[in-house]
């Protein structure tokens, strides 16, 4: 595979093909493990993200990539192979989580700041060796509105070290996915998330240029234009993709050659359909695809349960909600294939 990080950027966003967020951090992956009364065991985490990285269909198909965790870029199968070289084999693209989480802002209550900058140049060149060709920064925004967040400060601080971080991975040779993600746990309306994605977007590409990141070596992973959770309105997948769509033409400079959502805690068929909406409008000049965690994780872990004899059922709901969403980034997903599967 070409070394270009044209060409990576490239092949993670092709034909429909969508990235699988496996990067939970040992916090994360114990809080999905409870849900499911499963330890988080370093041989647990190892086993449930082999039988993910070996689900053939999925892997080959609808995937292009991985995001995986610090552990997992060094773990071996339970035959000694590395993971890396399962996802590889497969044809999808290793790729590493560098931040280290985003903690408290001084002075801004309620904003956060996501930290790992120190030391970052040695490790992408370590996460280099291993096999990591792209990586991923999270930047995690908020919106309170009673309570003044975000303020623009964080804003600038968080789009400010997403460009430092993707200028490094850039020199290392990996391909940087910059996620500055309006989380949509609040009781905002859609309007409120389209006026701070809006700021948060139009912010972190002043800061790419002001670092001379080479966007077409870039992947943007954002929030959909969507009403907070507790605002108790669900927005249909129409209004989601017009509002997201509209802002992102205003925002996303052409030379960006994807986007892959995140799914943020939105249902799995939510989701879903929410993407196909999205890339059912029309040609756009990026690919619109997507990086789920949750939307394509949730399935598989239930019906996995933490039991082998399970594993061949949890790989099947693992390969549906990957072919659905390859499916809703080429704008060709219908609800009665939810069925079907
Ligand atoms: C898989 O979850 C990722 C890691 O989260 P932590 O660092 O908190 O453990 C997360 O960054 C994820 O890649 C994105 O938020 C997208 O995941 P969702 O579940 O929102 O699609």
């Amino acid at each position: 595979m070409s070394e270009r990080l044209e060409d990576i950027a490239a092949a993670m966003v092709a034909d429909g093909k969508g990235i699988l967020a496996a990067d939970e951090s040992s916090g994360t992956i114990k809080k999905r493990f409870d849900a499911i009364n499963v330890a988080s065991t370093e041989t647990n985490r190892r086993d449930y993200r082999e039988f993910m990285f070996r689900t053939q269909e999925a892997m080959s198909q609808y995937i292009s990539g991985v995001i995986l965790f610090d552990e997992t870029i060094r773990q071996k199968a339970a035959d000694g192979t590395p993971l890396v070289d399962i996802i590889k084999a497969a044809g999808a693209i290793p790729g590493i989580k560098v931040d280290a989480g985003a903690k408290p802002l001084a002075n801004y209550p309620g904003d956060t700041i996501t930290e790992g900058l120190d030391g970052l140049r040695d490790r992408l060149a370590e996460y280099h060796k291993l096999g990591a060709r792209f990586a991923k920064w999270r930047a995690v925004i908020d919106i309170n509105e009673e309570e003044g967040v975000p303020s623009s400060y964080a804003i600038d601080a968080n789009c400010h070290a997403l460009a430092r971080y993707a200028a490094l991975c850039q020199e290392a040779g990996i391909v940087p996915i910059v996620e500055p993600e309006v989380l949509m746990d609040g009781a905002h309306d859609i309007d409120t998330c389209y006026e701070v994605t809006r700021f948060a977007l139009l912010q972190l590409y002043a800061e790419l240029n002001a670092a001379d990141v080479m966007l077409e070596g870039t992947i943007l992973k954002p929030n959909m234009v969507i009403g907070g959770k507790k605002s108790g309105i669900r927005n249909s997948p129409e209004e989601v993709a017009e509002k997201t769509i509209k802002l992102f033409r205003e925002v996303v400079p052409a030379a960006v050659p994807g986007i892959a959502f995140l799914s943020g805690g939105q249902s799995d068929e939510e989701a879903t359909a929410n993407l196909n909406a999205i890339n059912a409008i029309g040609s756009h000049p990026w690919k619109l695809t997507f990086s789920y965690g949750r939307a394509l994780q949730a399935a598989p872990q239930k019906a996995w349960a933490g039991k082998a004899e399970n594993v061949a059922a949890a790989q099947a709901a693992f390969t549906h909600r990957a072919h659905m969403n390859w499916l809703a980034a080429l704008g060709k997903w219908e609800e009665k294939l939810e069925k079907a599967g």
